[in-house]
């Protein structure tokens, strides 16, 4: 079953950089940056990778990020990342960054978007793996600061495909920011947005016909509402999902009560994702597996969760094709 994984052309489509950052990485770059972490070593940071649920997580994501810095740390994050691709057939990725969590620090927008870019552009040509980049707002944060980050990204429009929505998402819904998002689809820009991931199937909906997401991150609450799954169904419109994301946050006690099986089963566009995986204990690849080992899922859902996934991309049909 590894061998069938592996072997089958596989691509992301939620991720977030600065969640691919390895204990092993974060030191070394706190080093560099003649930064002190609360950690005695890398074991000791593992170890509080303990979490109960989104924000006992985004604590830590966000204090780790601080040790990126330069354009080169950027690059150094993103080239790792690709390089995981590489190794697990990951054919095509489409990755978010957080910029408010650089911006907020005093880094500029060009640091973090160069430095990401150049390794983008690097492994297309070293490796042909293509992606596209998506800026991501806060949703903790204002409106305000939401729609200062897109004003900040302008000069760089030429990198990046989307926007999207993330961070703690219960008392944050997306209806907050369908300025931005107005503002973001008048520049051109996709649209997605976490939603129903700890919050109701309610926010689904607000995202679908406030933000004008073209494809839902998480989505998993959608359950709780059989009109919205009919909706869903009948638009296939997608949902990232990410499983082993989902346990370790509690959205899930186990990985065999996870509900993403159920939702194939109910004709919704589903794809796996990795979330953070260097905090959530695996990759593309090890979220298959878990779906295998723990869900009993067959060959056959594997091929299908795989094929939605490039089916969902922003790639051009032209290259879908080559790869269904
Ligand atoms: C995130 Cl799992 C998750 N949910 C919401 N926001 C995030 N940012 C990084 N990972
Ligand atoms: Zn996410």
């Amino acid at each position: 079953m590894k061998q069938f994984i592996a072997a089958l052309p596989k691509v992301e489509l939620h991720l977030h950089i600065e969640g691919t950052l390895e204990p092993e990485l974060m030191f070394a770059l706190a080093e560099r940056n003649g930064i002190k972490l609360p950690y005695a070593d890398v074991a000791a940071l593992r170890a509080a990778y303990d979490f109960h649920n989104l924000q006992s997580f985004l604590d830590l994501y966000y204090q780790g990020a601080a040790v990126l810095q330069t354009e080169q740390d950027f690059f150094d994050l993103t080239w790792a990342y690709l390089s995981r691709c590489q190794a697990q057939h990951v054919v095509h990725t489409e990755l978010f960054f957080d910029p408010q969590t650089h911006l907020s620090r005093g880094i500029e927008m060009g640091t973090v978007i160069r430095g990401i870019s150049r390794a983008l552009d690097q492994a297309q040509t070293q490796w042909g793996i293509s992606s596209c980049l998506i800026l991501c707002f806060l949703r903790h944060l204002s409106q305000e600061d939401a729609l200062a980050t897109l004003e900040a990204a302008l000069p760089y429009l030429d990198k990046i495909q989307g926007v999207g929505l993330d961070s703690s998402e219960l008392g944050n819904p997306p209806s907050k920011f369908s300025e931005v998002f107005a503002r973001a689809s008048a520049l051109g820009l996709k649209a997605v947005a976490h939603a129903g991931e700890e919050g109701p199937a309610s926010y689904i909906w607000e995202a679908l016909d406030q933000l004008k997401v073209c494809r839902i991150d998480h989505g998993v609450r959608s359950v709780d509402d059989p009109r919205l799954i009919a909706r869903l169904a009948e638009e296939q419109i997608p949902l990232t999902v990410c499983p082993l994301s989902n346990t370790r946050l509690k959205v899930f006690d186990k990985m065999a009560d996870h509900n993403l099986l159920q939702l194939l089963d109910q004709d919704v566009c589903v794809t796996v994702n990795s979330d953070d995986p260097a905090y959530f204990g695996g990759y593309l690849q090890e979220n298959f597996e878990a779906l295998a080992r723990d869900l009993k899922a067959s060959r056959e859902q594997l091929r299908q969760l795989a094929l939605n996934g490039v089916q969902a991309s922003w790639l051009p049909v032209s290259r879908k094709k080559t790869l269904i």
